[in-house]
């Protein structure tokens, strides 16, 4: 198998070494961008050096442009948000067009996201991606979104449903990762089903679906109803459902995602089985997030004897 890797530093600043692997995907640190996060290009490069990361995982574009859910798409809760952003990009296409070139210059490695409301959809969106950028490493499929059509396109609840997808998206060529839903109890049949069909690892996972309602005017406050809910609210979730995906599957590299803030919320998901982690709301309060989770982790491993971060992975398990 053709192997992807970064050729940049091997250990941070503080002589850490701070490389990992995600399947035949090596990384130069654990801790990347969660995909809708940072948006489709360059976005965070004024507030982050992209190059340090671990790798930049786009929002999931689709075979066409999409424009998304009715504002407002975005709203604070209790220690996290809700969206419902639904989707909006600008195709494959477009963004290999228009976008990617920007986000390359950056010097970041990149991670691509795909979506589709059918099977079909998503051949079609991985067919787009054949001959890419060799600085694209990976491809998340994204078979988790709650907000396409209320959540009627959860093809995560369904381990047949994610084989099928999983097979059809190999067209692109690159090492493929199943997003999965934290709203199933299904979720170790489907990374076992999604391994199965052919991804090399999963992200677990994707928002949990909620609703908030302004009591005033007594609707839903996101225009499209329902939403996505993330932030430190989720993490004991994501550390649960990794820590299980892994008790089931210990060969099987997870990308951990889900109320990742500072560099010890970090690591917990890395103890429980992830491989690397993703942060993403934490970046909607402070665009630099990212890069400060990653000095996190480096600063926790100094401070406690810990010289290889992949040392740490599934660390938590008996
Ligand atoms: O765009 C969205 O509304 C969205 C996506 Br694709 C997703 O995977 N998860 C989420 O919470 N929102």
């Amino acid at each position: 198998m053709r192997r992807r890797r970064t050729d940049r530093s091997r250990s941070g600043r503080s002589g850490i070494d701070l490389r990992t692997r995600v399947g035949s995907v090596e990384l130069s640190a654990p801790v990347m961008t969660a995909s809708g996060t940072a948006g489709h290009g360059d976005e965070l490069a004024a507030y982050v050096d992209l190059s340090r990361i671990g790798a930049v995982v786009v929002k999931s574009l689709g075979s066409e442009p999409w424009p998304g859910n009715p504002a407002p798409r975005v709203h604070a809760t209790p220690s996290g948000m809700i969206n419902s952003v639904g989707l909006q990009g600008p195709g494959v296409e477009a963004w290999r067009e228009r976008e990617l070139p920007g986000l390359l210059a950056t010097g970041a490695t990149v991670v691509a996201s795909i979506w589709g409301r059918t099977v079909e959809d998503f051949a079609a969106a991985a067919g787009q991606l054949v001959g890419i950028d060799r600085r694209v490493v990976a491809v998340e499929v994204n078979l988790s979104c709650p907000n396409l059509d209320g959540g009627a396109h959860l093809f995560a609840h369904d381990p047949a449903a994610t084989a099928e997808v999983i097979d059809v998206t190999a067209v692109c060529g690159l090492p493929r990762w199943a997003k999965l839903s934290a709203n199933t109890d299904r979720i170790i049949d489907v990374a076992l089903a999604a391994r199965e069909a052919g991804a090399e690892a999963v992200t677990v996972a994707n928002t949990l679906m909620g609703m908030v309602i302004d009591v005033d005017r007594r609707r839903p406050v996101l225009g499209a109803g329902g939403g996505g809910l993330s932030g430190p609210a989720i993490h004991p979730v994501a550390v649960r459902n990794v820590y299980d995906v892994h008790a089931a599957a210990p060969d099987l590299p997870i990308v951990g995602v889900g109320g990742v803030v500072d560099g010890p919320t970090a690591v917990e998901l890395l103890l429980a089985g992830a491989s690397a982690v993703q942060v993403g709301t934490a970046s909607f309060a402070d665009p630099r997030a990212v890069g400060a989770v990653l000095h996190g982790v480096e600063t926790w491993c100094a401070r406690s004897g810990v010289s290889r971060v992949r040392d740490l992975i599934g660390g938590a398990h008996g």
